[in-house]
């Protein structure tokens, strides 16, 4: 197992269309086992391959308060969407900013598992938000691409100051920000 280096916006990295896995072989499973370490340990709900620098399409996910529902979606599809909610997001990509995005409520997905074996799952709620955000990394899209350009432009700024601010480690807090 293996923690993985997490891309940060502005990154052009993340701007790359993820392409079909097609091996479902020992290499994918290991990709995963440490996409779920990662994850756990940001700590995070999601993650999509791409936000660790792996352009293929494959995202997981455990929304679950205990951390005992890893799910894990290969080649994902949007199958059926219903309903619009808003709800408060942030990525691992854009750390310590959250702002509100719009988005389907409820979603079925049609994916394959780490062994290639076609399922569909409805997801609701956070889950169906956190499954939209994951499949927009695969398309190389951030939720602050729903933000106004002027919010996008700010943030941009404050990661810079806040990835400055580390590298000098003069401790500088690094506070959440709605912006
Ligand atoms: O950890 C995460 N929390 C979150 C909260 C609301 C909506 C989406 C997310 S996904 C995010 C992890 C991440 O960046 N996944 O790409
Ligand atoms: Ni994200």
């Amino acid at each position: 197992m293996a923690l993985l280096e997490i891309l940060e916006f502005p990154d052009p990295r993340l701007r790359t269309r993820a392409v079909p896995v097609t091996q479902f072989d020992a290499d994918l499973v290991r990709l995963v086992d440490d996409m779920f370490e990662t994850m756990y340990a940001a700590p995070g709900i999601g993650l999509a391959a791409s936000q660790v620098n792996v352009h293929r399409r494959l995202l997981v996910m455990d929304v679950s308060k205990d951390r005992s529902d890893a799910l894990v979606f290969v080649n994902p599809e949007i199958v059926e969407r219903d309903g619009i909610g808003v709800m408060e997001e942030g990525c691992l990509s854009v750390p310590n900013i959250f702002d509100e995005v719009e988005r389907a409520q409820r979603v079925v997905v049609r994916a394959q598992d780490r062994h290639g074996v076609v399922f569909e799952r409805e997801l609701v709620e956070l889950a169906a938000v956190c499954l939209q955000h994951e499949m927009d990394h695969l398309e190389g899209k951030l939720f602050v691409d729903y933000l106004s350009s002027l919010k996008r432009d700010r943030i941009r700024r404050k990661l810079e100051k806040d990835r400055k601010a580390r590298a000098t480690s003069d401790a500088a807090p690094v506070g959440a920000a709605r912006i």
